[in-house]
């Protein structure tokens, strides 16, 4: 028996099938009641929700660029007065005033003649009808994340049917074939379903479309114009086209080609045309046989799925269904969800964020709603940002690009806010953006007064030149990090005590420090650590770049009047300039935590006192919230090393979401979609990122390995993850330690690592020497923020026992360690 296992195992090994552990699947024994619980497909531009219904498959469906209003900014002119008097007021302590001043200049509803954000906004749902299908057996819904591939499968009248859907990543169509066990017994009827006004469906050329606009908001007509068609390509059988429904009798197999285009060219240019654009997509697709179309979208989706492998052990959880999995997971041992889990994250990216198209919004692509909430649109006080986190630790690098051509964007249209409301040089944003590129306030003065939306996306930038090294990137996008800089040089005033330069008016991001909801403020902690970082960014870069030195002076300057980060009364890391935290605020947004990740200025080993401050923080804020407010908290914790805690955080986010669809009570739905409540996907890739992060570090002049790996997933391995610097990561861990470890250079240059003193690593039967003194590898600089003014402080972080080395590295090479 144990050998006949051996040789089914070797077996397994060599035909390259996956173990259990690796078989990374979403399993469900019934169709989707609602959309929580449909499968997402998406090939950055389309995306699809698949129902897996019997007797009626619905595909909810979404193309990027299908939302309401059109070009346009919403900066109001003749503001600049205000900004300055809601200032005045900061510093003369009336902030009462200063808020309501901010309310009333920048009203919550759009005042006549601008557009303010705008709702990205469904195409509909192609709607499959297999009347026949009753009572079903054998039924099984999946979603593979090895090939990309959803499925639907039942046994109906004695004939087993199979679905295979996909969004080609190649062809950029939806592909949907339907097969039977049986000759002659596919039949279906198709009809389109939407919730917009105004759409024409008809037939041309074989095909049922539907053509319609994005909608209308605040009685503004949207200029989104949209085309969507699908196309049946029967073997055997009949079809008849009625007025708005195509019928499909007694086929033996039905493959549907859907296209879907608009006429956005870019956010300034609707000028393409969607009918011509889908049906050329669509014509171009359907050259393609089947069986080729489905291996060029697997080739091209595992091009970057496989680069990385995450592998943490199974247990007999694993054969459950993604639901149950998920209503157990708290009280279960199910180490292979989290791998799945962290392997979704990677998934959606790659599938809401291809290179040339759109960032990822609130949903991803993933919405279907006229009006979703917060608009489905970009909230860049957080949630966009989050979005990005494990792009390059994961090793999808080019999905990041969505959100830097995004910043390009917004390098532009952030000019007219920087000039018209700040009488400034640069560019800047405040809260929210959508795909327009709007960059003045939304949503009013409390919530909306915060002009660091551009200063935090724009660090997306520099880290991504960390991580690939990349000159010419840096060179392209120097202009978007010079005019976050130029920005924050002429913005930045002398805080009320005078002893500072602050951002003033500002927020930290949607809460308050005073009871009656106070927010607007000046100098709160988040800007000045945002600033620093864009300050920091912008004179490396220029120094790189060999460009700005004049300029580089002033922003020192002006870098080292920044406040500093302060401990508060209650041992916290201050939120404001004054010391106004409440040990009872559980907001979810902690915001002055920016320091802490995704920034790099509060380390454990630097700046204990800081590092145990921000602990301090997050412990009264608690762990339960919305769900990226968790995800958010497991990066957290990683960053504290405190592996332990991150699990516990991962626990929480991956317990099932609330019916009750409001509130700050976060989970997963049965997609595994992240609740905030409601959908959003923020949740999903913060917490890939904490998992990532608690794997692997390398923001604090090292690689740190398993700097935060919690007991409860004591052994497995990973390959594929990035460092900064440009290394890549493989690893083997048992009982917690290290048992394995290899590095693939890239960009060469010295690469130090971090590890537990109680592990040795040999290279080529020499020990590894011993580092001392500041990394030798520019990728790695840290920028040392001003000494903190410490309060008080209560007790001190302890910090594990490691060691740190240097390995030379040249480009290209592979460096395998004896790891003892
Ligand atoms: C911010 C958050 C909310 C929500 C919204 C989209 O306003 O405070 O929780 O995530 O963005």
């Amino acid at each position: 028996m144990k050998i006949r296992y051996l040789i089914f195992c070797v077996v397994l090994c060599l035909s390259g099938q996956l173990s259990p552990a690796q078989e990374l699947k979403l399993t469900y024994d019934k169709a989707a009641a609602n959309w929580n619980e449909a499968l997402p497909l998406g090939n950055g531009r389309i995306g699809a929700m698949v129902y897996g219904g019997v007797s009626r498959e619905e595909i909810q469906l979404n193309e990027e660029t299908i939302w309401a209003g059109r070009p346009g900014n919403n900066v109001p002119k003749g503001k600049y007065n205000d900004i300055v008097k809601i200032r005045q007021l900061l510093n003369e302590g009336r902030n009462k005033e200063a808020q309501d001043l901010s309310n009333r200049a920048f009203p919550r509803a759009a005042p006549a003649g601008l557009d303010y954000g705008m709702p990205y906004q469904t195409f509909g749902s192609l709607l499959i009808g297999f009347p026949e299908h009753l009572s079903p057996q054998g039924y099984r819904r999946e979603l593979d994340l090895n090939d990309a591939v959803s499925t639907v499968s039942y046994e109906s009248n004695g004939v087993r049917y199979h679905r295979e859907l996909f969004t080609s990543l190649a062809d950029s169509v939806l592909l949907i074939r339907i097969t039977a066990d049986k000759k002659k017994s596919v039949s279906m009827d198709l009809s389109w379903k939407t919730p917009h006004q105004d759409v024409v469906i008809g037939q041309q050329d074989g095909t049922l479309f539907l053509r319609g606009k994005g909608g209308k908001v605040d009685a503004k007509a949207g200029q989104v114009a949209f085309y969507g068609l699908v196309y049946p390509q029967v073997k055997g059988g009949r079809i008849d086209y009625l007025d708005q429904q195509v019928s499909i009798k007694d086929a033996d197999e039905v493959i549907l080609y859907v296209s879907i285009a608009t006429n956005f060219k870019n956010y300034r240019d609707l000028s393409a045309d969607p009918q011509r654009k889908a049906t050329r997509i669509l014509e171009r697709a359907r050259k393609v046989r089947y069986g080729r179309a489905l291996k060029n979208h697997v080739k091209e989706y595992q091009r970057y799925f496989n680069r990385v492998k995450l592998d943490l052990g199974s247990s007999a959880q694993a054969s459950k269904t993604t639901d149950v999995r998920i209503r157990e997971f708290a009280h279960s041992v199910d180490p292979q969800l989290v791998a799945l889990y962290f392997q979704f994250g990677r998934y959606l990216l790659i599938s809401s964020s291809q290179p040339g198209g759109q960032p990822a919004n609130l949903q991803g692509i993933w919405n279907d709603k006229l009006s979703p909430p917060w608009d489905s649109k970009y909230t860049i006080n957080i949630n966009t940002e989050m979005n990005y986190w494990p792009a390059e630790v994961a090793n999808l690098s080019e999905m990041h690009e969505p959100l830097f051509s995004m910043l390009k964007d917004l390098a532009v249209t952030g000019q007219e806010s920087a000039r018209e409301m700040y009488h400034a040089r640069g560019w800047n944003a405040h809260h929210n953006t959508d795909l327009w590129r709007i960059t003045g306030v939304v949503d009013g003065g409390f919530y909306g007064m915060w002009p660091m939306g551009g200063a935090w996306l724009s660090q997306h930038i520099w880290q991504h030149y960390l991580y690939r090294g990349d000159t010419g990137f840096l060179k392209e996008y120097y202009p978007v990090l010079k005019g976050a800089a130029l920005f924050y040089l002429d913005v930045l005033t002398k805080d009320p005590s005078g002893k500072w330069l602050v951002v003033s008016p500002s927020i930290s991001p949607e809460n308050s420090y005073e009871a009656e909801g106070v927010g607007v403020s000046a100098g709160t902690t988040m800007d000045n650590q945002l600033v620093f970082d864009v300050f920091s960014n912008f004179l490396r870069a220029s120094a790189v770049l060999e460009v700005d030195g004049a300029l580089r002076d002033s922003v020192q300057q002006s870098l080292q009047q920044l406040p500093p980060m302060q401990v508060g009364q209650h041992g916290q890391l201050q939120e404001w300039l004054r010391d106004l935290d409440r040990t009872n605020d559980h907001h979810r947004h902690i915001s002055h935590l920016y320091g802490l990740f995704p920034s790099g200025q509060i380390s454990p080993f630097r700046h204990p006192e800081l590092a145990q401050a921000a602990k301090n923080s997050l412990i009264y804020r608690g762990d339960k919230s919305t769900g990226w407010s968790m995800g958010w908290k497991v990066n957290w914790w990683a960053r504290l090393l405190d592996g332990k805690q991150s699990y516990k955080l991962i626990k929480d986010q991956l317990s099932p979401a609330p019916e009750e669809q409001q509130g700050q009570n976060g989970g997963t739905y049965p997609n595994l979609l992240d609740a905030h409540p409601p959908f959003q996907i923020d949740g999903n890739f913060g917490c890939t990122s904490g998992i990532a992060e608690m794997l692997l570090q390398s923001y604090d002049g090292s690689i740190y390995l398993l700097p935060a790996w919690p007991d409860e997933l004591p052994s497995g391995e990973v390959r594929g993850l990035v460092a900064r610097g440009g290394f890549i990561i493989d690893m083997r861990w048992k009982e917690g330690r290290l048992t394995a470890l290899k590095i693939k250079s890239t960009l060469g240059g010295n690469c130090r690592l971090r590890i537990s003193d109680r592990t040795t690593l040999t290279l080529k039967g020499k020990a590894l020497q011993k580092a001392s003194g500041e990394n030798s590898n520019p990728l790695f600089a840290v920028d040392e923020i001003k000494t903190p003014l410490i309060k008080t402080q209560k007790g001190l972080l302890t910090l594990p026992q490691t060691a740190i080395y240097d390995v030379p590295t040249a480009k290209g090479k592979v460096y395998e360690f004896a790891v003892n």
